[in-house]
C-alpha cells in the first residue's frame, strides 16, 4: 500500500505543479500582472520545497506511467477548452483537486508535510478569486478608448446625456453627480446603469460605491478621500470595475498596490471642471505609463482634454482618453463623441465604427 500512496503523491505533485503553472502563465503573459504572477510562482516554489521533505527515491520509483489505468480514460461530458478563460479556471480547479489529494495522502506519511499543502489549497482558493476578480473587469475596461465624465446634479441632464454619448460610441461613461441626495442619486443611477446596459457602454458611478453596488452599475470611481479599493471590493456581489484618481506618482503607486481595475491620471492640463486642481503635465503620463507597464492596470487620462489636444496626450503611451466638457458642453456631445473616437482610433492606428 505504501507503494500506492507514493505513486499517489507522485501524480498529484505534478498536477499540481503543472496546473499552478498555467495559472502563472495566464496571470504573466494575458493579465501583464507581475502581483499575480508572483502568488502563482511562489505556490509552485512552496508546493516543490513542501514535497521534497518527502522521500523523493520512493516518489519516482513509484511512478508507473505506461501502466496507469486513467491514461487516455474519458468521461462523457469531460469538458473541453474552448478559450483562455476556460483554460485558466480548468487550471485553478485541477490545482485545488491536486492539493486536496496531496493532503489526504501526505498526512499518512508524514504530517507536517500535509499541514504545508494544506495551506497551499487555502492559498489557491484565494489566488483563483483574486485572479478572477481583477481579470474580468480589467478585460472589460480594455475595450475603452473613450470614456466621458456627466458632471451634472441634474437626473434629466445625465440621462439624456448618457444618449448621447452612447450614440456617438463613448465606451464607458461615469455618472457625477456631487450635491445629489441619496434617493435621487440611487434612483438617476438606477436609470442610468439600465440605459448603459442596453446601449452596450460601460456605467460607472463617482464616489458612491454602495450606490453604484445597489444601482447594479458596472463600476465605481473612487478618489483619492473615497473608501479604500479592498474596501469596495469586500462589498462588491459581482465584480465591479473599479476605478482611481491620482495625481502624482507617488498616489499612483500606492493605487497599484490596491489593484483597481483602471486608474485615472490628471488633471493633464488646467481644468473649468475640477479648477482646484493643480494640472500634472505630460511627463507624468510618461511616467505612469513605465509604472503601469507590469501591473496590468488600465488607465485614463483626464483633465482639460479637447480634440485639439488629444495627440499630444497619446504621444505619450496613452491608449484611453477621458473628457467631461469637452462633450458634455459640445453643442453636439453625440457628434463631439464621434469626432474623439476616430481621432483616437487614428492615433491607436485601428478602425473605428464611425469611419
Ligand atoms: N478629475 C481630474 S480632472 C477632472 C476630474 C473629474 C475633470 C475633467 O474634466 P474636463 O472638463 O474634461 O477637463
Ligand atoms: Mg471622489
Amino acid at each position: 500500500m505504501e507503494r500506492a500512496v507514493y505513486r499517489i503523491i507522485d501524480a498529484n505533485f505534478n498536477r499540481a505543479r503543472e496546473a499552478a503553472r498555467v495559472v502563472e502563465e495566464f496571470c504573466r503573459f494575458a493579465l501583464n500582472s507581475t502581483w499575480l504572477s508572483r502568488r502563482a510562482k511562489e505556490l509552485r516554489h512552496k508546493l516543490s520545497r513542501a514535497v521534497a521533505r518527502l522521500d523523493t527515491g520512493m516518489l519516482l520509483s513509484s511512478r508507473d506511467t505506461l501502466n496507469d489505468v486513467g491514461l487516455g480514460e474519458r468521461v462523457e461530458h469531460q469538458l473541453t477548452r474552448g478559450d483562455l478563460k476556460e483554460c485558466l479556471t480548468a487550471g485553478c480547479k485541477r490545482l485545488t483537486e491536486a492539493l486536496r489529494t496531496l493532503a489526504e495522502l501526505t498526512q499518512t506519511v508524514d504530517t507536517s508535510v500535509s499541514r504545508t499543502i494544506e495551506d497551499l489549497r487555502y492559498d489557491a482558493y484565494t489566488l483563483e478569486k483574486d485572479i478572477f476578480t481583477f481579470a474580468e473587469p480589467v478585460e472589460k475596461f480594455r475595450k475603452v478608448s473613450l470614456y466621458v465624465v456627466i458632471t451634472s446634479d441634474l437626473p434629466a441632464e445625465i440621462i439624456s446625456l448618457t444618449y448621447k454619448c452612447a450614440a456617438g460610441g463613448a465606451d464607458c461613461v461615469q455618472l457625477r453627480a456631487k450635491s445629489m441626495d441619496d434617493d435621487r442619486l440611487f434612483a438617476t443611477s438606477v436609470e442610468f446603469s439600465k440605459i448603459c446596459r442596453d446601449e452596450g457602454v460601460l456605467g460607472i458611478v463617482n464616489d458612491r460605491a454602495d450606490i453604484a453596488i445597489a444601482a447594479g452599475a458596472d463600476g465605481v470611481h473612487l478618489g483619492q478621500n473615497d473608501l479604500p479599493v479592498d474596501c469596495v471590493r469586500k462589498l462588491q456581489m459581482t465584480p465591479l470595475i473599479i476605478g482611481k484618481s491620482t495625481h502624482s506618482s507617488d498616489q499612483l503607486v500606492s493605487a497599484c498596490g490596491e489593484h483597481p481595475a483602471y486608474v485615472g491620471l490628471g488633471p493633464v492640463f488646467a481644468t473649468e471642471t475640477k479648477p482646484a486642481a493643480e494640472p500634472v503635465g505630460l511627463e507624468y503620463l510618461r511616467q505612469a505609463m513605465r509604472i503601469l507597464a507590469e501591473t496590468g492596470i488600465r488607465h485614463v487620462a483626464i483633465g482639460g482634454i479637447t480634440i485639439d489636444n488629444i495627440e499630444q496626450v497619446m504621444s505619450t503611451g496613452v491608449e484611453s482618453i477621458c473628457v467631461c466638457s469637452a462633450v458634455t458642453k459640445a453643442a453636439d456631445p453625440t457628434a463631439a463623441c464621434k469626432a474623439m473616437k476616430l481621432k483616437i482610433a487614428a492615433l491607436r492606428g485601428v478602425s473605428s465604427k464611425f469611419e
